[in-house]
């Protein structure tokens, strides 16, 4: 789920790039000192090809800290985690009955270069031990099974997704492989807050880039030959959100734009990392995005990166913190810590590259530390009981929201919005006639180690 920059916010009057820049969250401190960590590489290896559950991605195995003292690296044989049973098609089988001990796959991870002649400062050494605290075995295990849960429901979209289904269809099967494989149909009051959808399906066609989902009572969308269509849903396992998307488009004509688009995100997850900058960061993907074009119509058409739509840090229970990470060069003084989980992405287009608000709605979401105490109407107030105890800071569907039992909602969520207490989002569009595509990861930058938990053969 993309974030967007706040309207003018970040650019100049002449949308000019000199202009554009995002205020500093975290001043700029001498480069990482991190004499306590050490890592010990427990094991190591790639996934053999053509195996049995179909995720041949490397995985590098799992990287334990060691505080303290000098350890050497030891490489042992390939091991990786596989399904002590079998998924069935349409995916139905909880993760739990597939991997014990929660057990989960491990993304694609890359050893952090970590300086040993440099001793942290006391501060840094606070802000390290609280992340290995909150970055322990069950924050792991949440993320790694939500991720698995993605990788499983994804590929079976991936055969499904031809001309002729509707954005209903689809949205609906990846509703229930989610919720069917993380055992929680989010029904039953509270429900969904335990695991589940970690934000609103978005199913997004052609110009249409980000934020739109099917609401009940609309005309339906059927997936045709000439779409560009962008699969970006999220999953959720106690509030550890994995937000990752993709692109589908059966007309070679736009492999050029998918391509670009897929290589600008992996730039962006190769430079991700501790210490790095989100200005030098958006310099290099803008950079590979625009080294692409495309042919349509008998046009050369270069694709842009979009301007202002960014990546973003993922907090718990909260898909959007407080750190952006453009793919268009901008200006930052904010740059990645230790604990920081970040949603690399970035949209390519043909048409304009500034997104604008479309008409509907896509879904809302609790702002936090917003006042209540103008709320009168009873029906606002019971609405906004509703949403805290399924969702709490989750962005939620209208659909999500019926599925709990909600009725006649409507008043009540415009008061709800109209006092600040809930966010609406609109979906945003470039020009009609453009096509726009997007590749996503979540990433987790643990201490020693960078983990694409999302990364799956597949993309
Ligand atoms: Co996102």
């Amino acid at each position: 789920m993309g974030s967007k920059t706040p309207e003018g916010h970040h650019q100049g009057p002449d949308g000019n790039s000199a202009n554009v820049s995002i205020a500093s969250i975290n001043p700029a401190k001498p480069a990482a000192a991190s004499g306590l960590l050490q890592v010990t590489l427990e094991d190591e290896g790639e996934a053999e090809d053509g195996d049995d559950n179909g995720f041949g991605y490397t995985m590098e195995g799992e990287v334990k800290q060691v505080v303290g003292e000098q350890k050497k690296k030891k490489k042992r044989s390939r091991r990786k985690k596989k399904m002590s049973g079998c998924q069935t098609t349409p995916p139905r089988v909880p993760l739990a009955s597939l991997f014990h001990g929660n057990q989960f796959p491990i993304g694609e991870c890359t050893e952090q270069a970590v300086d040993n002649n440099l001793n942290r400062t006391t501060a840094e050494e606070v802000r390290y031990l609280s992340v290995i605290d909150d970055m322990d075995d069950e924050f792991l295990s949440d993320y790694r099974k939500a991720a698995e849960v993605h990788r499983q429901v994804r590929k079976h979209v991936q055969t499904i997704a031809k001309p002729g289904i509707t954005m209903n269809e689809l949205a609906e099967e990846i509703e229930s492989g989610v919720r069917a494989l993380v055992g929680h149909q989010g029904i039953e009051p509270g429900d969904a807050y335990k695991a589940g959808m970690g934000f609103p399906t978005g199913l997004c066609l052609n110009h249409v880039a980000a934020h739109w989902t099917p609401n009940a009572g609309n005309k339906e969308v059927v997936l045709q030959y000439n779409d560009v269509l962008k699969v970006d849903f999220g999953v959720h396992v106690s509030g550890r959100i994995v937000d990752s998307a993709f692109t589908i488009a059966f007309n070679p004509v736009y492999d050029p734009l998918l391509a670009a688009v897929k290589a600008t995100t992996n730039a962006g997850l190769k430079e991700a990392g501790v210490d790095a900058r989100m200005d030098h960061l958006s310099e290099i993907m803008q950079e590979v995005m625009e080294s692409y074009e495309v042919e349509l119509d008998g046009r050369t058409i270069p694709v842009k990166a979009v301007r202002n739509i960014t990546g973003h840090n993922i907090l718990r229970y909260k898909i959007h913190g407080d750190k952006q990470v453009p793919f268009y060069k901008t200006k930052s003084n904010q740059r990645m810590e230790e604990g920081d989980i970040f949603a690399i992405e970035t949209f390519g287009t043909t048409g304009k590259a500034r997104m604008m608000d479309d008409i509907g709605i896509y879904g809302y979401g609790r702002v936090q530390n917003a006042s209540t105490t103008g709320l009168h109407h009873t029906s606002a107030k019971s609405l906004l009981k509703t949403i805290d105890t399924n969702f709490g800071s989750i962005v939620f569907a209208k659909r999500y929201l019926e599925r709990v039992g909600a009725k006649n909602y409507h008043l009540g969520m415009r008061s709800l919005v109209q006092h600040g207490v809930v966010e609406s989002y609109a979906p945003l569009v470039d020009v009609p006639g453009s096509y726009v595509a997007q590749f996503e990861h979540t990433i987790l930058l643990r201490p020693g180690c960078k983990e694409v938990v999302s990364r799956g053969d597949d993309y």
